[in-house]
């Protein structure tokens, strides 16, 4: 299925709604890397990131070591950003 790539202008707004997150260099991901107290609570964290992933059938990629959990959002499906990307992002944050 192919879904519509964010314009620019939605990829501002995006990136302002939830500052913690950077675009990639090339454009087609933003990206986040967050430090926890522990392995427990990193894991706590990716598992709740991980069901609402499942429930919306859009998932992370993303990279664990320990405390630190580093996550990339893109859409294969759109080669770029889309509003499911934004959609994670604004679920993300609020797990925090
Ligand atoms: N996750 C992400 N990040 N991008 C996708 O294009 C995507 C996905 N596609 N999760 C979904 C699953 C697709 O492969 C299934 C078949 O719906």
């Amino acid at each position: 299925m192919t879904i519509t790539a964010l314009t620019e202008t939605e990829i501002s707004a995006l990136l302002s709604e939830v500052p913690g997150w950077a675009l990639r260099d090339d454009g087609k991901a933003i990206t986040r890397t967050l430090k926890f107290a522990d392995f427990n609570a990193a894991f706590g964290f990716m598992t709740r990131v991980a069901l609402f992933a499942d429930k919306h059938d859009h998932h992370p990629e993303w990279f664990n070591v320990y405390n630190r959990v580093e996550m990339t959002l893109t859409t294969h499906d759109a080669d770029g950003l889309s509003a499911r990307d934004a959609a994670l992002a604004r679920a993300i944050e609020g797990f925090l």
